[in-house]
């Protein structure tokens, strides 16, 4: 029995005899954790391969990952390529049996869609979590490393489950204290770390500093092209890839929110991945380079500048310069992970490059885990929207799948609480990243029914409730939030509750422009900031033309009268209203439901959730009130049902 909760593996071994047979010819690390799971999970025994009820083949014409399962009469056989195939093989007999109850039949074959799937953590060597909801980091404490290795292997196993294959250990903002991370101490305890996830098929990354030649070997420049730089990290890549075996690369902010970076040297982003790139390849390692950078400080008065704008014309001219063993890795969106922007345009515009689209699992934007707000719908539209970056089907699904070096990435949401992620409900955005990873063509509703099936056992009256509370959540908290697709709108810093003008006059470039007459971020070629240039036809158009633009995005490219009238018929003012009534009515109902399932999980995973909800219906009022009245002071018109404003 764990320490801690095991998310959606069973906290029990499964019912049922379980017998195993392993293929002797199965090596190396990951044999030991399909021993742990066997173990673990099954309370599987070995056998003989005639009388193991469960057998384990390498069948080397399979992909590395990949496997297929053959559901016999006496036995349930699992091919795979590769050892990390078995794994994976067996987490997926795992969740039929947990979903089954009993034995299915038949065979099936499965591969990742993704090649890289990854979850970022921006855990610090303090222990603090720069953007964490869950308590402080598993990895770290005062300084140094917490070594608390049977939870790291929990929560390997949980990952491996779900078919992430990459983690990174420590924050991109990187402090020059975690330089040590680099040197030889910093090693010897991250191997530790490494090794357990290697057990998993996780391969480890670090995040680096890009001055960290200058930080940790003193030199007086860390301009990419220098040969001494050059030398420094040739010298830095060998000793990390050295002390940690299969360890996966470096993961880089460069020229954004103050981090250093190649500019500083009159040197382009291309230039500086290809340094770290050449420094890597002798060991296989890879640079997954991000491109959210903001160093674009902009003033409010300067209506020419557009945040949203920055990635793409950083990296596009750039596509086709990068190393093969080199990465970017793009938010899905042109701003910062809100709850509704467009997908980014620089997805579409590379290539001839590798890609990583970069999700948020961490709720900084979408209520800290207090708030419940299932994700997966809105990773599903991302996955799901189409760039026309090519002639045939281009939808950023199809962008990043089947292709070495590409995939999905997210910041992780996980800490060092009891369930992992701050609340039971908040574990399903985790299990649906790597699901959707996995397979990008799993719809939100399967991902939310499989989860549920696996983490609770409910009476199928509160399966239903709980499956039409969260599969919406993401709309409602839309609803009681930002409308239509302005943006940010929250508390700076934080980023949580309601300031309206909180970054109206700030220098990070998320303005509303609201006045007397209307609101939204004209974005268009033909009046505005241009931004909508950056994407293909015919998504270009669409967005240049108000009487095309989505509603749901609608404020995000164009500024409009308080009475637009919307596709959906209403008025932008009465938009506004309506949802944040409707938001609020919406949180009020989870509320009441909830109610419903006390003693049907163990109280303290009850009331953890009770007391969230709570909070979730206090701030969604806040935010209700403060919207509705800041609208109403600005356009003076009012609620058409007469509903409650505060003048
Ligand atoms: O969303 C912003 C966050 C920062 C974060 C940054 C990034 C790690 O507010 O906390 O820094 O994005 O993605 O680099």
């Amino acid at each position: 029995m764990s320490r801690y909760d095991t998310c959606w593996l069973p906290s029990e071994p499964l019912p049922g005899r379980h017998t195993f047979f392993l293929d002797p010819a199965a090596t190396g690390p990951v044999v030991e954790g399909i021993r742990r799971e066997l173990k673990t999970s099954l309370a599987a025994v070995e056998a003989g391969e005639a009388n193991a009820s469960l057998i384990l083949r390498l069948a080397r014409n399979l992909s590395p990952e990949g496997f297929a399962i053959h559901w016999e009469s006496k036995a349930c056989i699992i091919d795979a390529g590769g050892e990390t195939g078995l794994l994976y093989g067996l987490y997926a007999v795992i969740r039929r049996l947990s979903l089954d109850g009993a034995p299915p039949s038949g065979s099936c074959y499965e591969a990742p869609a993704c090649d890289i799937r990854m979850l970022d953590h921006w855990d610090m060597l303090s222990g603090e979590i720069e953007r964490g909801y869950a308590g402080k980091s598993i990895f770290y404490d005062q300084g140094t490393f917490l070594n608390d290795f049977r939870r790291i292997e929990d929560y390997a196993r949980i990952l491996a489950s779900i078919g992430i294959n990459a983690v990174s250990l420590n924050n991109v903002n990187v402090k020059p204290e975690h330089i040590s991370l680099m040197l030889p101490d910093g090693l010897r305890a991250a191997r530790a770390y490494c090794d357990i996830f290697r057990r998993y098929g996780i391969r480890s990354f670090l995040s680096v500093n890009f001055a960290s030649p200058m930080i940790a070997g003193g030199l007086a420049s860390a301009d990419p092209l220098r040969e001494d730089v050059r030398a420094w990290w040739r010298e830095a890549a060998a000793r990390v890839c050295d002390a940690l075996p299969g360890f996966g690369g470096f993961l880089i902010k460069a020229d954004s929110e103050g981090e250093p970076g190649p500019h500083t040297y009159g040197r382009t982003h291309a230039e500086g991945a290809n340094m770290l790139a050449d420094a890597l390849a002798p060991h296989g390692g890879l640079v997954i380079w991000r491109c959210f950078v903001y160093n674009y400080m902009q003033d409010w008065r300067d209506r020419t500048t557009d945040r949203a704008k920055a990635a793409w014309e950083t990296f596009a001219p750039l596509d086709g310069q990068f190393r093969n063993n080199a990465v970017l890795q793009v938010k899905f969106g042109p701003l910062d992970f809100q709850i509704r922007e467009p997908v980014s345009p620089l997805i579409g515009a590379l290539r001839r490059t590798n890609l990583v689209v970069e999700l948020q699992i961490t709720q900084e934007y979408t209520g800290q885990q207090r708030h419940i707000c299932y994700l997966a719908p809105q990773w599903k539209e991302v996955l799901n929207f189409d760039t026309y970056a090519q002639d045939r089907e281009s939808t950023v699904a199809r962008l990043i799948a089947g292709k070495q070096r590409h995939g999905l990435a997210a910041v992780a949401s996980t800490g060092r609480d009891y369930n992992w992620t701050g609340h039971k409900l908040a574990q399903a955005n985790l299990y649906a990243f790597g699901r959707l990873a996995w397979n990008p063509s799993l719809t939100a509703a399967d991902i939310l029914t499989e989860w549920i099936a696996q983490t609770f056992a409910l009476p199928p009256a509160l399966d239903a409730r709980l499956f039409d509370m969260m599969l919406h959540s993401r709309d409602v908290y839309e609803a009681y939030t930002v409308p239509l697709g302005v943006c940010f709108m929250c508390r700076p810093e934080s980023h949580y509750g309601p300031s309206v003008d909180g970054y109206e006059y700030d220098r990070w470039g998320t303005y509303h422009f609201a006045d007397r007459d209307g609101v939204g971020n004209d974005r268009t070629a033909l009046t505005g900031t241009g931004f909508t240039a950056q994407y293909h036809e015919p998504n270009r158009s669409a967005y240049e033309n108000i009487g095309t633009c989505p509603d749901a995005l609608l404020l995000f490219f164009h500024h409009v009268p308080y009475t637009h009238r919307l596709h959906s018929g209403k008025t932008v003012i009465q938009h506004i209203y309506d949802s944040h009534f409707d938001g609020v009515e919406s949180v009020e109902r989870y509320v009441r439901h909830w109610e419903a399932f006390s003693g049907s999980m163990p109280d303290a995973d009850f009331e953890n959730v009770r007391a969230r909800l709570q909070e979730q219906l206090r701030c969604a009022k806040e935010w209700r009130d403060q919207i509705n009245t800041y609208f109403y002071r600005k356009s003076g018109i009012g609620d058409e049902r007469g509903r409650t404003i505060y003048p």
